[in-house]
């Protein structure tokens, strides 16, 4: 089979077509900036052509630069050389753009004379997202069309704007439904008179006060970010300098940041959370099945949260309690958490109107009949959940997936306690679940295949990450949490203070610490659940409750919010009493370097997660990482665990846990079975997760 040549040019009428296609989002590889360079230099000499159209085949225009390629040798042409080709033509170019417009891909259209959009079109520059900025003139051509400020805002926020958007900031000259026709109507209007190019001087800067006042206060929003520093660098170059030498600005910032080891770890970022939508083992074209309407299983607040989700998404939920006085009372939370949107201005009131109209709540089970898919959200409690589970498979309609948000619990108890266990499988949503990113989609034994695919469809549709997992206690994220959390309370008792611990963690790029984070949830949530089991495995956290300092909702907890009832100060009081604990148990204190902290915070959780993949319950070190960047706030710029993982280097995670197996005894430190063999190799992570890709 001849593989179709990415770039094609057919001319007609005086107009020649480029056409770019290739899929799946039309990416600048170096056989498309080729081929459009060449398409432009025989269109430049070709006297039958008048005009040039630049359109692209499928839903994208262009989605940028191709990822994959950064980090390995360059092929020329560049793609400011090859944008540098279309510009510099003396016939006009429009570009027509269909779908998204992003990175590189806007660059390209920020070359061509005129640009006509689809009103469906996204136009973006999110280079920031990835670590770096707009490289090929991007930050120079788009001030100089639309104003430096709002230029900088769109590069800065890496949010792509709308065709009604942009047509209204002079980003696209024109809306049309049919790009190509009103591309070559547009480009023949052109053809003989002078080129409407981007001026290449400051006419359309706009006042350098105005963009400097939206320089400070984006830089103050994003603080220590390089891109966004490297934007408004770059975008103040437009000011100072001619536009080739804004351009070398914009470079030398471009190769400096693509270079950079963080640049590196949002590319893993991006291309794991593509991978995790990818289920090894299911079989080709399993189809999902169709959801027309859910149901939630308790109206608390993560019922509610879920039920938002759906309603946020356009599909009709029906929210189920035991008694009506619940009921309401779940209604009023849900309604608000939109009132609380519409007064921040993130949600218009006929769009609240709309989504409480997409939320049904009924009391009793038998009102989940009408569901296509019914998520259980009550308690943590085994037995309660088999009861709902074993009603279930006589209410719910034949086909309907059964899922539960159980965050801890086996999935496979619950869905042995069914007659139709493959449509059982856990959806597992984080608090706020309306604004959480992940959903953990635990496939059980029995779980079918089209039930799996369908909750991952499913999980897209609701805007989250889905990431499968399989069933332990605990799935992947909090399994993981829980080596952390043992740790922290163990690093109060040796001498550490809860101030100390969760600065290891903030000056990572963590923006909470675990103890300012349970003051948060409230320290009497575990600790309630440790005193039913009888677990005596965090003294501090038990001695603060017992003490009734459940954190912020008491104004005391691991610290004083005595203060505005919000920010926490360390508290004296809370010293002396970890200071008694660690007495009674005979431990003699010292101060623990910040680095030990965070490597006895982290560390034990990689090797967790090496755990987790070696059992299988995660298919890819990826996958682990996108549980954690999207669920547990790990900092994106170091790629989650498992990818800082093998930035640290494996042999020396071995060696540390060994240190710490060996003075705590505890044999859960010792490096899991994959983490030795890896070491030993001198493999990786990323290394095992390529393989098992190829
Ligand atoms: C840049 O342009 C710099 C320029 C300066 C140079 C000097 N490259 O997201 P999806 C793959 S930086 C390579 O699931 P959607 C993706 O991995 C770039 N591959 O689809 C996936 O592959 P898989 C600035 C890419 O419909 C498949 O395409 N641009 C790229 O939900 C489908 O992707 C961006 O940051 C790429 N650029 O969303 C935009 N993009 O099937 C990045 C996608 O093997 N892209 N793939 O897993 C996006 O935001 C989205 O992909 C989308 C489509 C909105 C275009």
């Amino acid at each position: 089979m001849t593989q179709q040549e990415p770039v094609t040019s057919s001319v007609e009428d005086g107009i020649a077509l480029i056409r770019i296609a290739n899929p799946p989002v039309n990416a600048l590889s170096a056989a498309v900036r080729g081929g459009l360079k060449r398409a432009a230099e025989a269109a430049a000499a070709d006297p039958a052509v008048r005009a040039i159209v630049l359109a692209a085949e499928g839903k994208t225009f262009i989605a940028g630069a191709d990822i994959s390629e950064f980090g390995k040798p360059p092929v020329p042409p560049s793609l400011p050389e090859t944008i540098a080709a279309l510009e510099s033509l003396s016939k006009p170019v429009v570009a027509a753009i269909n779908g998204a417009a992003l990175g590189g891909g806007l660059e390209v259209a920020l070359g061509c004379h005129a640009r006509v959009a689809a009103p469906s079109a996204k136009l973006g520059l999110p280079e920031v997202n990835l670590g770096i900025l707009p490289g090929a003139g991007g930050t120079q051509r788009l001030p100089r069309l639309i104003g430096a400020a709002p230029a900088l805002k769109i590069m800065a926020e890496g949010k792509p704007i709308s065709a009604k958007e942009a047509q209204a900031n002079g980003l696209v000259d024109e809306v049309a439904e049919d790009v190509v026709a009103a591309a070559k109507t547009l480009a023949l209007k052109l053809a003989g008179g002078a080129l409407p190019a981007v001026p290449k001087d400051r006419t359309n800067l706009g006042a350098r006060e105005a963009f400097e006042e939206a320089a400070a206060a984006i830089l103050k929003r994003n603080p220590n970010n390089p891109s966004v520093e490297a934007c408004v660098d770059a975008v103040r170059a437009a000011f100072d300098k001619p536009f080739e030498e804004g351009l070398a600005v914009e470079r030398a910032h471009f190769t400096r940041l693509r270079d950079d080891p963080r640049s590196a770890a949002l590319r893993h970022v991006f291309f794991a959370e593509r991978a995790a939508a990818r289920i090894p083992g299911l079989p080709k074209g399993t189809a999902a099945r169709p959801v027309q309407r859910a149901a939630v299983i308790g109206a608390g607040t993560m019922g509610g949260g879920i039920a938002m989700c759906f309603a946020n998404a356009g599909i009709p939920v029906t929210l189920i309690e035991t008694t009506e006085e619940n009921l309401q009372r779940g209604l009023e939370r849900v309604e608000g958490n939109y009132a609380t949107s519409v007064k921040r201005g993130s949600l218009a009131e006929d769009a609240k109107a709309k989504r409480m109209g997409l939320i049904e709540g009924k009391v009793g089970l038998e009102a989940a009949a009408g569901a296509d898919l019914v998520v259980e959200a009550v308690f943590e409690e085994m037995g309660l959940k088999k009861e709902i589970f074993g009603k279930l498979q006589e209410i719910a309609k034949p086909g309907a997936i059964l899922a539960t948000n159980t965050s801890y619990l086996d999935v496979d108890e619950i869905a042995a306690s069914t007659s139709r266990p493959a449509d059982v499988l856990g959806m597992h949503f984080f608090s706020p679940a309306n604004v959480m990113k992940l959903l953990e989609v635990v496939r059980g034994k029995e779980t079918a295949p089209d039930a799996l695919a369908t909750a991952m469809e499913i999980g897209r549709k609701l805007a989250k990450v889905p990431v499968v997992s399989g069933v332990c206690y605990g799935f992947i994220g909090n399994r993981m949490l829980a080596r952390r959390t043992a740790m922290a309370e163990r690093l109060l008792l040796e001498g550490a203070l809860p101030q100390d611990v969760d600065k290891a963690l903030t000056d990572f790029g963590f923006r909470m610490g675990p103890f300012a984070m349970s003051d948060l949830a409230g320290i009497d949530v575990s600790w309630r659940i440790r005193k039913a089991m009888n677990l005596k495995t965090a003294p501090v956290a038990d001695a603060l409750a017992e003490a009734g300092r459940f954190g912020q909702k008491t104004k005391r907890g691991f610290y004083d919010y005595s203060a505005d009832g919000r920010t926490g100060a360390p508290d004296p009081e809370v010293a002396t009493l970890i200071e008694r604990i660690s007495a009674e148990r005979g431990i003699s204190r010292r101060a623990i370097p910040q680095e030990e902290i965070l490597q006895r915070l982290l560390f034990p959780m990689i090797n967790e997660g090496a755990r987790i993949l070696g059992e299988g319950i995660a298919a890819r070190a990826g996958d682990i990482d996108t549980v954690w960047l999207n669920g547990y706030g790990w900092p994106a710029w170091t790629g989650g665990p498992m990818f800082y993982a093998d930035s640290v280097g494996l042999p020396k995670i071995v060696a540390r846990l060994r240190e710490f197996a060996a003075a705590s005894g505890d044999t859960n430190l010792e490096p899991a079975a994959l983490l030795l063999r890896l070491a030993h190799e001198g493999s990786s992570f990323t290394a095992l997760d390529e393989k098992a890709a190829a």
